[in-house]
């Protein structure tokens, strides 16, 4: 028997979560995170005993501010821009950094795989991914950490891969078990419940169902809820047709995450397979 395989369990099918930027940095100022969120969200996951669980993290006041400063999400125009993959790419690994060590701090071992080392893109949809050293990873215990990333693409140059693309990708690819999406709301809303009182929280939704609930709010307010939630919540919907349910719950209210992790009830939205 080879050294470590005594320890090697059998692949568990895993569960995907995702701490969106809203959840884990103050995102109205550039380069800050929410330390106080990390390290609370680093103990629910310890909390929760999970075994078999990617951890992906967005952008947040991290990558979000400079990648529009340098225009990365139209691809590669001119050379000014190069220095703003470098920029933004490592903005992600110190967010990255904070997060893994947190997890660490609470005997986690996680380690970050940065999506621009493993992943090349086709106008910025993923186009080729190498999965085995994560499932490499999850058979001997540890827990991989992707994140929203800048990477490299066949047809534009470099493209911004959203931890969304990230994570339903990610499912079909390692067959999930479920997708849990942190954000700093109680779900999925009929419009921005920041912006517009009137919203109301969709406790439960199918593909078609959400196909309808984009054309209804694009028809009928003054908000714009074409972006946002909602629209990142497509990036999802090939995954659930897959049969992965994706729930989302509000990671900015303690122990959603750990009950969420647990499979316990929490205040959210569910979209599964009709
Ligand atoms: P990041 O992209 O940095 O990872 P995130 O995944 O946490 O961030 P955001 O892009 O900040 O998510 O989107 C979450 C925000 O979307 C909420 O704070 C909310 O104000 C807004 N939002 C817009 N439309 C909706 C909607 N229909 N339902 C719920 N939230 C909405
Ligand atoms: O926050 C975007 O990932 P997201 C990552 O999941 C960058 O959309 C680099 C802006």
């Amino acid at each position: 028997m080879g050294i470590g395989e005594a320890a090697i369990t059998q692949l568990l099918k895993p569960t995907l979560l995702k701490l969106g930027g809203s959840a884990i940095t103050i995102k109205q100022r550039p380069l800050t995170p929410d330390k106080d969120a990390i390290t609370r969200l680093a103990k629910e996951i310890k909390e929760s005993d999970i075994s078999s669980l990617i951890l992906v993290h967005g952008g947040g006041s991290f990558g979000h501010p400079l990648a529009k400063q340098y225009r990365l999400n139209e691809g590669y125009k001119d050379s000014s821009q190069i220095m703003g993959v470098s920029r933004t790419h490592q903005a992600m690994t110190i967010l990255s950094r904070l997060v893994v060590d947190s997890l660490i701090d609470n005997k986690i071992p996680a380690i970050v795989v940065p999506p621009s080392s493993c992943i090349i893109t086709k106008s910025g949809r993923i186009e080729s991914f190498e999965k085995n050293p994560l499932i490499r990873m999850l058979e001997l215990g540890f827990m991989p950490v992707l994140h929203g990333d800048t990477v490299f693409d066949w047809d534009v140059g470099f493209a911004i891969l959203s931890g969304d693309q990230l994570v339903s990708s990610l499912a079909m690819k390692l067959n999930a078990e479920r997708i849990i999406m942190g954000a700093d709301v109680d779900g999925l809303y009929t419009a921005d419940p920041k912006i517009d009182l009137s919203a109301r929280r969709v406790p439960y939704l199918t593909p078609t169902k959400l196909k309808i609930l984009r054309r209804r709010v694009r028809k009928s307010t003054v908000m714009d809820v074409t972006g946002g939630m909602l629209g990142k919540m497509e990036e999802l919907i090939p995954a659930v047709e897959r049969g992965i349910p994706v729930i989302i719950v509000n990671a900015a209210k303690p122990n959603n995450i750990c009950r969420a992790l647990k499979g316990e009830e929490v205040v959210g939205t569910l979209i599964e397979r009709a």
